[in-house]
């Protein structure tokens, strides 16, 4: 199996994706980086401290791996990006185009990239937001999405670098904390109906969002970066969709396990980040092109979370 790279190993996206490739291809086949030192999260294997702003060292580490295939996950998310919106384009833009024009200088095989639902503004349709919709923004995180794409589909057509892309929905797991996103929410909740604490929630009651399990985000992206690469039609970013609901209907999921549970709404700058954008994406493209599917609805997914958060939520809190 040819080496893997993955920058951000240590987020909460990056933790479980370096896990399942190190089960699938090897611990030796998967090193993972970060700016942080490394987590127990992502399992044994090398690893090595990286900023992917700085073009040397990312090149040094592929050096020294042989490294062939990358999955650059290292970025700021949206609530984050508006508070430092500097760091959020140096740190979203510099980190993939070194990513990308080392792909093209040491012709790496395949590079993954992950784009977000973000990349649509209020213009775009709310529901079911088809896959060309216009792609304008209000957000900085959004903007340096969309200008992500747009390299992406730059050095695939000029230089021939086979990246690919999903346009991930909010992402909630329960093995890492998140940090920095609008959907982030989503993922606190649960720890604190396990704590048996009220949730005092930053979005409106009725807000609804695109979201999608863990298990199915690491599944999608290991599903296209495994495709053959005729089947890949779309060189800016896949929609990809699984699940959309508001804080009220994930509260009354959770209230199906703990019935006494409590959430109370505080919106803040976030809600007019999440007003921005769909409340559910049409991904018929990534369905028909590379076979995407979903596994895990609501209720599936509040189970499963609230079935295995407690052995763990010590150790990641
Ligand atoms: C965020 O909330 O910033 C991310 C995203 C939707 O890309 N989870």
């Amino acid at each position: 199996m040819a080496t893997i790279l993955i920058t951000g190993a240590c987020g909460q996206l990056g933790s479980e994706l370096t896990a399942e490739l190190r089960k699938k291809y090897g611990s030796d086949s998967v090193v993972a980086s970060d700016v942080r030192e490394a987590n127990d999260q992502i399992g044994e294997g090398p690893f090595e401290q990286l900023d992917v702003m700085d073009a040397r060292r990312l090149d040094e580490v592929t050096e020294k791996y042989n490294i062939r295939i990358i999955y650059h996950l290292a970025a700021l998310l949206s609530a984050s990006a508006e508070k430092n919106i500097d760091l959020a384009w140096k740190l979203n833009m510099d980190g993939l185009l070194n990513v990308l024009k080392l792909a093209r200088d040491k012709q790496i095989d395949r590079v993954f990239w992950p784009s977000s639902i973000a990349v649509f503004g209020p213009d775009a349709k709310k529901d079911g937001t088809p896959q060309n919709s216009p792609a304008n923004p209000t957000t900085v995180y959004g903007i340096t999405k969309v200008a992500g794409e747009q390299w992406c589909a730059y050095f695939h057509k000029k230089f021939g670098v086979d990246v690919r892309s999903l346009r991930y929905p909010g992402l909630i797991g329960y093995k890492s904390l998140p940090g920095g996103g609008t959907t982030d929410y989503a993922v606190d909740i649960y720890h604190k109906a396990l704590a048996g604490e009220t949730f005092n929630c930053f979005l409106e009651r009725d807000s609804a969002l695109p979201m999608m399990y863990m298990e199915d985000a690491v599944k999608a992206t290991i599903d296209l970066m495994e495709a053959d690469s005729e089947k890949i039609t779309v060189r800016t970013s896949y929609n990809v969709s699984a699940i959309s609901f508001t804080p009220e209907q994930i509260a009354a999921s959770i209230r199906q396990k703990i019935s006494d549970f409590d959430i109370s709404y505080e919106p803040d700058y976030r809600q007019d980040i999440a007003a921005s954008w769909p409340d559910s994406i049409d991904d018929s493209q990534a369905r028909a092109d590379w076979g995407w599917r979903h596994a895990f609805s609501l209720d599936k997914m509040t189970d499963d979370i609230l079935t295995n958060l407690p052995a763990i939520a010590e150790k990641i809190s």
